[in-house]
This record gives C-alpha cells, sequence and structure tokens, in this order.
C-alpha cells in the first residue's frame, strides 16, 4: 500500500504537448521514487468525444470531459494542466485558480502581456501552486549549465547567443489554422516563432544570464496568406515566420537571438552560447546530452573544447536513470519539470518557473515584437531576480 498523497490531474489538450505531459506523470513515480505526491491521471479534455476517449483509453485517463468548465468545477481534480493552444491559456488558468486547483500551463503563458497579466493576479490569489512548461531548462546538460554558471566558472559573462532553427512551414501549401496548425494562426497563438520558440531562448537565457534589460528586432512574414483550414479561405498570414532580436543583459552582456521556421535542414535546432572571462559553454538539442566547456584556465598545453556526455549520476537529474553513459532524450525534461514541481509541491515551494516569471519571458517577447513593429529599441520592463 502506498502512503503517497495522491495529485490527481485533469489535462486539457489531447495534442502533442498532452502526450508529453501524460507520459510524465506516468514515468515519474517510477524514477523519483521518494516524491510525497504520486499523480493520478483523472481526467482528460477536449471537444471531440470520440477521440478524446480514444485518447483517454490509450494513455489511462480514469475519465473524460468535452467541456473544459465542467473539468475545472470538479472535487475530484486538484490540478488542471493546460496544453491548448495559446488562445485558451487564460481563461482556463483563470477559472482554475478561482477554483482553487493548481495550474501547470504550457508555454508561453498567453498571447500578450495584458493577457497574462490577469493569470499571474488570479494565481496569486487564490494561493494555489504553479508552473509553466519551458521544459528546456530540465535537460541535464543545460542544468549542469547553470550550476557551472552559478559556481562562476564562467566569471563575467560578456555575450549570449542563443538560435532556435526549424524548416516545417517553407511550403505555400501549408494551411493555417485547426488542430496541429494553430501555431500557424495569429489567433490562436499570439505570434510565431517569437512566442513559441524564441520564449524558450529567452527563459533559458534569463535563468542563465538573468535579465534582458532591452530590444532591438526584426522579424519576416515570408509567406504573406495561406489557406485557413476552417474556413478554406485564403487569409493574411499574421504570424512571425522569423525573428532576429539583440539585446543588452542586465549584467551589461550582449545577448543575440534567432528563430525561424524557414531554415532548412533544421528541425528543432535550439542552441546557446555563452562567453565568460574564464570559460565558455555551448550546447544545442541535437546533441542534448552533452555541455561543450572550454576553460582558459586549463595548462596550455591541453586547453581545448571539453565534450562532457551528461549522463554521470554525479550529473543533474542522471542519479534516477540507467548508468554512466546512457543517454537519456527530450521527454525526460518533462519528467523532471514534474518531478521538480512534486518535490517542490511536498516542502511548500514554488516551482519555477512561476506564472509570475513565465511572465516577465513574456514581457521580452511583447517588447521584441514591439521594437520590430516600431524599428526601434524597446526596454522590455523585466524585474529578474
Ligand atoms: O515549444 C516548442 C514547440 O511549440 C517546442 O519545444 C518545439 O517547437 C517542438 O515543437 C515546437
Amino acid at each position: 500500500m502506498s502512503n503517497k498523497k495522491e495529485l490527481r490531474i485533469g489535462l486539457v489538450g489531447y495534442g502533442f504537448m498532452g502526450r508529453t505531459h501524460s507520459n510524465a506523470y506516468k514515468r515519474v513515480g517510477d524514477f523519483f521514487p521518494e516524491l510525497k505526491y504520486k499523480p493520478v491521471l483523472k481526467a482528460v479534455c477536449a471537444r471531440n468525444e470520440e477521440r478524446v476517449k480514444a485518447f483517454a483509453e490509450q494513455w489511462g485517463y480514469e475519465s473524460i470531459e468535452t467541456d473544459w468548465k465542467k473539468l475545472v468545477e470538479r472535487d475530484d481534480i486538484d490540478a488542471i494542466d493546460i496544453c491548448t493552444p495559446n488562445n485558451m491559456h487564460a481563461e482556463i488558468a483563470i477559472a482554475a485558480a478561482e477554483a482553487g486547483k493548481m495550474v501547470l500551463c504550457e508555454k508561453p503563458l498567453a498571447r500578450t502581456v495584458a493577457e497574462a497579466q490577469p493569470m499571474v493576479d488570479a494565481i496569486e490569489k487564490a494561493g494555489v501552486p504553479n508552473t509553466v512548461y519551458f521544459n528546456y531548462r530540465r535537460i541535464p546538460a543545460v542544468t549542469l549549465a547553470k550550476q557551472l554558471i552559478d559556481a562562476g566558472k564562467l566569471g563575467k559573462i560578456f555575450h549570449f547567443r542563443s538560435n532556435f532553427l526549424q524548416d516545417w512551414t517553407i511550403s505555400p501549401e501549408l494551411p493555417q489554422g485547426g488542430e496541429g496548425l494553430w501555431r500557424l494562426d495569429n489567433d490562436a497563438a499570439g505570434s510565431g516563432v517569437t512566442g513559441d520558440l524564441l520564449a524558450h531562448c529567452i527563459d533559458t537565457a534569463m535563468w542563465l544570464n538573468g535579465g534582458i534589460k532591452n530590444v532591438s528586432a526584426m522579424t519576416e512574414t515570408f509567406i504573406k496568406e495561406r489557406v485557413h483550414t476552417g474556413t478554406g479561405e485564403k487569409q493574411k498570414v499574421g504570424i512571425d515566420d522569423a525573428c532576429i532580436f539583440h539585446c543588452h543583459f542586465d549584467n551589461g552582456s550582449l545577448g543575440l537571438f534567432e528563430s525561424t521556421r524557414y531554415a532548412r535542414g533544421h528541425k528543432a535546432l535550439f542552441t546557446f552560447e555563452i562567453n565568460g572571462e574564464h570559460a565558455s559553454i555551448k550546447w544545442n538539442l541535437h546533441d542534448l546530452t552533452r555541455l561543450e566547456y572550454f576553460d582558459h584556465r586549463d595548462e596550455s598545453i591541453e586547453r581545448g573544447w571539453r565534450s562532457i556526455h551528461v549522463t554521470d549520476g554525479d550529473q543533474p537529474y542522471m542519479d534516477k536513470w540507467w548508468v554512466p553513459g546512457l543517454s537519456i532524450g527530450y521527454e525526460h525534461s518533462f519528467v523532471h519539470q514534474i518531478a521538480d514541481f512534486l518535490k517542490n509541491l511536498g516542502e511548500g515551494k514554488p516551482c519555477s518557473p512561476t506564472f509570475r516569471e513565465a511572465q516577465e519571458t513574456q514581457k521580452v517577447c511583447e517588447a521584441v515584437l514591439e521594437s520590430a513593429k516600431s524599428k526601434s529599441w524597446k526596454d522590455t520592463g523585466v524585474s529578474w531576480q
């Protein structure tokens, strides 16, 4: 008999993210047996009854709902997990917080800063545990980068460079809107690569290197019109297909960021490189278990880039998995986020990034889009602790 406390999950949305979160809830207890809480897949909610039933059966949810309002009202649900398109995040999160539920929300927090602020207010007013899925922080090599920086290994930081490159929207025949393609529809997504991809780069950057003070950006929409899946009509494309910005961090370092869905050959190439006075580090998602590290303090005859294979039990999260040398992958970043959420819940602590922290990333995204529009520098208004 388990003496663990149950955390009864109500998942909204069953797309790609619904699967990553469900997988994480199912695996976390086996690999983090010390946790006081155990997730229970109580209910999944989506509008299409037949498909939500199939999803529930496949992933082991006990019940279904087709109206998220009913899910939020249920007494047998402790936490609402939001995996819907971005335009639904605010309404669901606010209602869930007002009903006293914990809220775990996919990124970006919302479409705009104005839409996100009442979410932060509702969460904080209700005092409910919350987190936003900026999952890449929990890839062991990325967490190790944080540990190296916090230990002062890099010294003063001069440069932070980050890309997120994809190539899946190059075809003009690709429609926008609807399941799977809502990321192309500005009404549903709020922006293109800025909210979808750069938000990850920005969250990671501020976590590793502190607040971003001001930005200067340019965006481009390469395909101007697409057929809308729902109406079948051609419509103007409102999202940014590509975005490049540079910025100042609070610590005086310079940032350079690029994201596009038009970089032929790159599927999800998230990279960052940080250059400090003593050392540099770099990482990329296509080789996610490796952290590249260069330390100028090494003896000159053997000085060079080290490729650290982050699989050792002494390295972040790796004591939970197999044996040294065996790699883990993308899905584990979600397992780690849930594990951290449950651990913090057991200790009565917040799980970063909270809604408040995710709102800071939202502010940078918005300043980036405003800067591109106005062709001028913009202050972000970020205050990063
Ligand atoms: O959040 C991002 C997505 O919307 C992801 O991390 C990668 O790019 C995978 O899908 C999209």
